[in-house]
């Protein structure tokens, strides 16, 4: 028997301070609940899941947006003890069956934006099978950069306590508000909804026009392009008036330029580096004039070793689910080797790159985000990429992908800002790190529809096409 004490709604549901207190705003809908009526809700939704004769240690997939029915099926799901996995519904249907079938998925649920349509699928019919597990899991796709991604497992007690110590760090209690900005199905999304349920605050999920929620709310999470759309935003829109107070930001480098912008309209940013397998959050800061993301939150631990971050504590994975069963992440001294590069600096940590994106160029090593942060500082950059193009002599050599921030962005426009830039560079940098050619990058078309982020190994091969 799974307790009830490890599903907040329950207790906030059950409690009379919070009876009439709003627990989520619909604003695509148009619709306010109180904790007693969202709890109602996620009873309905366990129900009809058990009417399907779905039971412990069983799989659903939800591929769909956010939506308040999705929230429903990820919290009923977990409270009869189903490992739940979120799926990108842009991802290519051929993609998404076979991670039904690789994790082992008995039930899936497709959301549109009114309604769901539930599949069973296959191998539920003569799936007997108890996966020897005692309460619900979430399973989130990690976003490895080759081939079917990974699904990292985390019981509801790891989430709880990662969201501390974010909450901590962000004042974010029982009276404040955060907008569900980012999607469940990723781990940001996710870390959203925890904060949410540990503090017993207000969730918002947001209206059609994204930017006027994010501006209704006290607080915020945000990938660095989206806050370079809310500064646009709010730039077009200056008699606005603006409740946010506090934005994290994560998932890539933050550029120092937005944060100080921000900051400047008396919006708080904070500067976070966290991942699938960790979460979200490990180490956030306020961001400050300084590059790093600060020390780490309350409940984790790291350890530096050869460049490397070794991650472990609060919010830490089960395990990968592989074959059927929940497998370690971790090595054998207990920790999570997170591939990422970092660096300890005036009492924060710096993050150098990925040390599988570093390329060797005529003997020297390349590490591509080195680079992009010089680039990046030019103040006519929106956003730039380093990669690695054959090379007969040097074996590889650097080669950018850039996007300007042109009024017009004409053929000539760009030909004449790269020429600017490589004068602005050729002082900043050693030579053999100097891109020796630079390719317009359309932001919007590298985006996969749905992620978070720009994957290298699109860029990659979109720049073989250019060659
Ligand atoms: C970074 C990085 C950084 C990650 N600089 N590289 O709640 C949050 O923490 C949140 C808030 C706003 C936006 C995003 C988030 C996240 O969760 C991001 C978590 C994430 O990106 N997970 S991931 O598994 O998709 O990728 C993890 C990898 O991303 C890391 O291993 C790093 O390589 C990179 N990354 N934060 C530079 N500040």
């Amino acid at each position: 028997m799974i307790s009830m004490l490890m599903f907040p709604w329950l207790n906030y549901a059950n409690s009379a301070q919070y009876q009439n207190k709003t627990a989520l705003r619909d604003d695509l809908q148009g619709e306010v609940f109180t904790w007693p009526q969202l709890a109602q809700r996620i009873e309905q939704t366990r129900l009809s899941l058990q009417r399907q004769g779905l039971s412990m240690g069983q799989g659903i997939a939800l591929c769909g947006k956010n939506s308040l029915d999705l929230l429903c099926f990820y919290l009923a799901g977990l409270q009869l003890g189903l490992r739940v996995l979120g799926i990108n519904p842009a991802f290519p249907v051929e993609k998404i069956n076979r991670l039904c079938e690789l994790n082992d998925i008995s039930l899936r649920i497709d959301f549109s934006s009114s309604q769901y349509h539930c599949r069973r699928l296959k191998n539920s019919a003569k799936d007997d099978r108890t996966f020897t597990l005692t309460e619900g899991y979430t399973m989130t796709l990690t976003s490895g950069s080759t081939g079917l991604p990974k699904a990292a497992v985390h019981s509801v007690n790891a989430h709880l306590a990662n969201a501390v110590g974010v909450s901590e760090l962000m004042r974010f209690g029982a009276n404040d508000s955060w907008l569900l900005s980012l999607p469940l199905y990723h781990v940001s999304g996710q870390g959203i909804l925890w904060r949410w349920l540990q503090q017993g605050g207000e969730l918002v999920l947001p209206q059609a026009d994204f930017y006027a929620s994010v501006i209704g709310v006290s607080h915020v999470s945000l990938v660095p392009t989206q806050l370079q759309r809310l500064l646009s935003y709010l730039a077009k829109h200056p008699n606005k008036f603006v409740c946010t107070k506090h934005i994290l930001l994560g998932g890539s480098q933050i550029p120092l330029e937005l944060t100080r912008q921000a900051n400047r309209l008396g919006i708080q940013c904070y500067s976070g580096y966290g991942m699938t397998e960790m979460g979200s959050t490990v180490f956030a800061k306020e961001s400050d004039e300084t590059a790093g993301v600060g020390l780490p939150l309350k409940g984790r631990e790291y350890r530096l070793v050869d460049d490397e971050i070794w991650l472990k504590g609060a919010g830490l994975a089960e395990g990968y689910w592989i074959d059927q069963k929940i497998r370690t992440l971790t090595n054998k001294q207990g920790w999570f080797q997170t591939k990422d590069k970092g660096q300890w600096l005036n009492n924060e940590l710096v993050l150098l790159g990925r040390l599988d994106n570093m390329f060797i160029s005529g003997g020297e090593n390349i590490q591509p985000e080195e680079i992009e942060n010089i680039i990046q500082g030019y103040e006519l950059v929106n956003q730039v990429f380093i990669l690695p193009r054959d090379d007969a002599e040097f074996g590889q050599r650097p080669v950018a992908m850039i996007q300007f921030n042109l009024d017009a962005d004409t053929e000539n426009n760009f030909k004449s800002a790269v020429e600017k830039l490589k004068i602005w560079l050729s002082d900043k940098i050693e030579r053999f790190k100097q891109p020796v050619a630079y390719f317009p990058l359309d932001v919007e078309k590298a985006r996969q529809e749905g992620t978070i982020k720009i994957s290298r190994n699109l860029l990659k091969t979109e720049l073989m096409t250019l060659l």
